[in-house]
């Protein structure tokens, strides 16, 4: 874990707030692309991560697999950052760096840069720039500016018009107690901190678990872009969060609701796929050794005959 200060990788954890409270920094690539054309724009990804779990089930459910490629990224984090895995280098590395590392990318835009090197990230290979690092610009992206190349997609708009304000109004209320919370919980540096975290957290859910009680998505009748915002750090909750970030008041199986949505949603065939629950367990005991020093990646639980068992309703 580190940053890129002037282009230089510096190794270090997150800063607290004054309050031992952990700041998430804002994203830095907020552009929007110059036309769907395929072939054009790229996706740095690893499948350990939510925010860019939302991208991949994004592009998958919307036919832009062959319109947007895709490189998938080492689940392991060593302190330089994201590394590519041998089998599936950075297509626009130089050879004699090969398989090389996500901080290469953001250098490549701009070798002064300054920030965290984060996923996902959305790569224009004509301009050869970063166009955004931001999952929820680029969720948007993928179901509406690219939906003129899409081919045969398995659902319809996940933000569609008369849908439009409800799902970002659910985006922004689940964001910060919920998909941000996890992380406000796990990386808190005093008591005070996780315990307002953790809290909030349980809160949240116990509140959508109560909408989800008389209808089955977020927004109504259909799967939104809110569901999968909230289902990619659902997937991550009792296999990681619950004891690597100390989200223990209760499991995400007690909350029948959203545990419905959860199995609803995982076997989805345009989902399942995009679940990679060894990558996400190995990603977060590894990776983040100020948490877990010894960086033993456990053994359970074993969720996934649970999260395939049938669904009733
Ligand atoms: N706001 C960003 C957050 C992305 C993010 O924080 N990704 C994490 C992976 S789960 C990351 O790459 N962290 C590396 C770091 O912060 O150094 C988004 O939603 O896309």
């Amino acid at each position: 874990m580190g940053q890129l200060v002037d282009g230089v990788w510096r190794t270090g954890w997150y800063e607290p707030d004054a309050k031992g409270a952990f700041q998430r920094p804002p994203t830095r690539f907020r552009n929007g692309i110059d036309g769907p054309a395929p072939g054009r724009y790229h996706l740095y990804v690893s499948h350990a991560c939510p925010w860019a779990h939302r991208t991949v089930i994004t592009r998958s459910l919307r036919g832009l697999e062959r319109v947007v490629s895709m490189t998938v990224l080492d689940p392991r984090m060593p302190d330089e950052g994201w590394a590519f895995r041998a089998e599936d280098p950075d297509p626009f590395g130089t050879s004699g760096q090969l398989p090389g590392k996500l901080q290469d990318v953001y250098r490549r835009n701009d070798p002064k840069y300054t920030g965290r090197v984060t996923v996902p990230v959305l790569w224009d290979r004509k301009t050869a720039t970063i166009v955004n690092n931001e999952s929820r610009d680029i969720m948007r992206m993928l179901d509406l500016d690219f939906a003129p190349t899409a081919e045969e997609p398995l659902e319809p708009s996940l933000a569609p018009d008369e849908l439009r304000a409800d799902v970002d109004r659910v985006l922004d209320a689940i964001y910060g107690p919920i998909n941000n919370g996890v992380y406000r919980a796990g990386f808190a540096h005093t008591q005070a901190a996780y315990e307002a975290a953790a809290h909030e957290l349980f809160d949240a859910l116990a509140y959508w678990d109560g909408v989800l009680a008389t209808q089955p998505y977020l927004c109504g009748e259909r799967m939104t872009e809110a569901d999968i915002a909230l289902f990619t750090t659902l997937l991550r909750f009792d296999l990681v969060y619950y004891s690597h970030f100390k989200c223990n008041l209760r499991r995400l199986r007690d909350h029948a609701n959203l545990w419905r949505l959860t199995r609803r949603m995982y076997q989805h065939p345009g989902i399942r796929p995009t679940c990679q629950l060894d990558d996400i367990k190995a990603h977060y005991y590894w990776s983040q050794p100020t948490v877990n020093p010894t960086r033993i990646i456990p053994l359970g639980p074993d969720l996934e005959p649970e999260l395939s068992a049938p669904v009733d309703g």
